[in-house]
């Protein structure tokens, strides 16, 4: 697999803020390498935030993000910061950049605070040393840090001696969170084998599978296991087939119920939704989540958040199945409104409980800051998945390997 094969959503992102003319975009440049920023001279030509993919040792594959000035002017102005804004979602460091030209720093006191509200670590460059002395360099790089309350780098954006400085910045303040925690390979002895059973119908485009089944397949021949593959009306055959029971079953959430039935109780279950979650956001606030499903009543609204703008599925798990169940459990009366792609409704507290999808297109901190909306909105939230194992009596089976503290990121 060609390194810019490495889904967008396990890298670090790293974005770079800061006024127009600070030199984000040279910066950027100083970073990859490349001219794959913008960079102008004339102010305000960033408009809409560039994202670009790279590998970058030690970090390994990373997104840097490329946004507008926060002093962005004007009507399009505002739309350019707002959109900046919109990409703290994606952020996993948040790079504050400011000119050595600059004495006075409300915006980025400003910016920070609002960095900090959404949990985003933060560090800040000082830039375009190269028009100071080293000493009044210095003295500046150290006023901010005070002033500020972040480390900043002092360097310059147009010297290439600078980009190690600028690289250890950021490998020092990533968040040491970033990594997914390995998918399964946590739940088996290596040598050992693992069955992943997929639906009947895999709903794939043509020729391949879904990602998380890529994924999980990839971590756990990593860890030196077996992973073995059917779909599950296949399933009593293979384990027939076998010597000895499977370590673990990962099954498709769709066909829960079937392979519950039919696997030995002595051998772990679970869901590639489940081990998604464990990964990506915090399994226990969707176990608990998913136990106000009991609590549903005719006249409540649940939310159906989809991370992506997929076309619909005849028989779609979140937009007919679910809410159908739910209905069946609570009565008829309850509605159920979907929301799909990167807008998260403002209005989370109408809602008596919001089921949200896998999230295969989204980074941690994505699916991260919606458990964060949701909390705030004191809204209790839970995955497709995690879900249908709850509607099937099942929960408890297919979450119990999972120790406690591990689904507590
Ligand atoms: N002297 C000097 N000029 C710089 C430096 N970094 C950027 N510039 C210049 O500042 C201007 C704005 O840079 P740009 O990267 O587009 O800033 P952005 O608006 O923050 O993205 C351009 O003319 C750059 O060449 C630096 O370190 N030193
Ligand atoms: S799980 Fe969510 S992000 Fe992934 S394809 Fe489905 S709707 Fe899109
Ligand atoms: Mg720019």
């Amino acid at each position: 697999m060609a390194l810019t094969d490495t889904p967008r959503s396990n890298r670090l992102h790293i974005a770079f803020y800061g006024r127009r003319n600070a030199g984000k975009s040279s910066l950027i440049n100083l970073v990859t390498g490349q001219s794959t920023a913008l960079v102008s001279e004339y102010a305000g030509t960033t408009t809409d935030p560039v994202i670009k993919s790279m590998e970058l040792l030690p970090l390994g594959p990373i997104a840097v993000i490329d946004t507008a000035g926060l002093d962005d002017t004007g009507e399009l102005g505002a739309l350019r910061i707002e959109r900046s804004k919109e990409m703290m979602d994606r952020t996993d460091l948040a790079l504050l950049v400011v000119s050595a030209e600059q004495d006075e720093f409300s915006l980025e006191r400003g910016w920070l605070e609002e960095l900090k509200q959404r949990r985003i670590t933060a560090a800040g460059v000082l830039n375009k040393t190269d028009m100071l002395s080293a000493e009044a360099a210095e003295e500046k790089r150290a006023l901010l840090e005070k002033e500020l309350g972040i480390p900043f780098a002092a360097v310059s954006a147009v010297s290439k001696e600078h980009r190690p400085a600028l690289l250890s910045l950021i490998v020092k303040n990533a968040p040491t969170d970033f990594e997914a925690p390995t998918l399964a390979g946590d739940l088996f002895r290596p040598g050992s084998t693992v069955v992943l059973v997929a639906p009947q119908d895999i709903q794939a485009p043509k020729g391949r599978l879904i990602l998380p089944q890529v994924q999980v397949i990839r971590d756990i021949l990593d860890n030196g296991g077996m992973a073995l593959t059917c779909t599950a009306d296949n399933f009593p055959k293979m384990l027939d087939a076998l010597r000895e029971p499977p370590a673990l079953v990962i099954t498709d959430s769709q066909v829960f119920a079937k392979v519950n039935a039919i696997l030995p109780r002595s051998v772990p279950l679970t869901s590639f939704s489940i081990i998604m979650a464990r990964a990506k956001g915090d399994l226990s606030v969707f176990i608990e989540g998913a136990k106000a499903i009991g609590k549903l009543g005719p006249s409540d609204r649940v939310l159906i958040a989809e991370a992506c703008t997929h076309a619909p599925l005849s028989e779609d798990i979140g937009r007919e199945k679910l809410p159908r169940w739910l209905r069946e459990r609570a009565g008829a009366g309850l509605s159920a409104e979907v929301s799909a792609g990167l807008d998260f409704p403002k209005n989370l507290k109408d809602y008596a409980l919001i089921l949200h999808c896998g999230g295969c297109m989204f980074n941690r901190k994505q699916l991260m800051s919606r458990i964060i909306e949701a909390q705030s909105a004191g809204v209790p939230i839970t995955n497709y998945g995690i879900a249908i194992a709850y509607i099937n009596g099942i929960l408890e089976r297919v979450t119990e390997m999972f120790p406690k503290t591990q689904g507590a990121h």
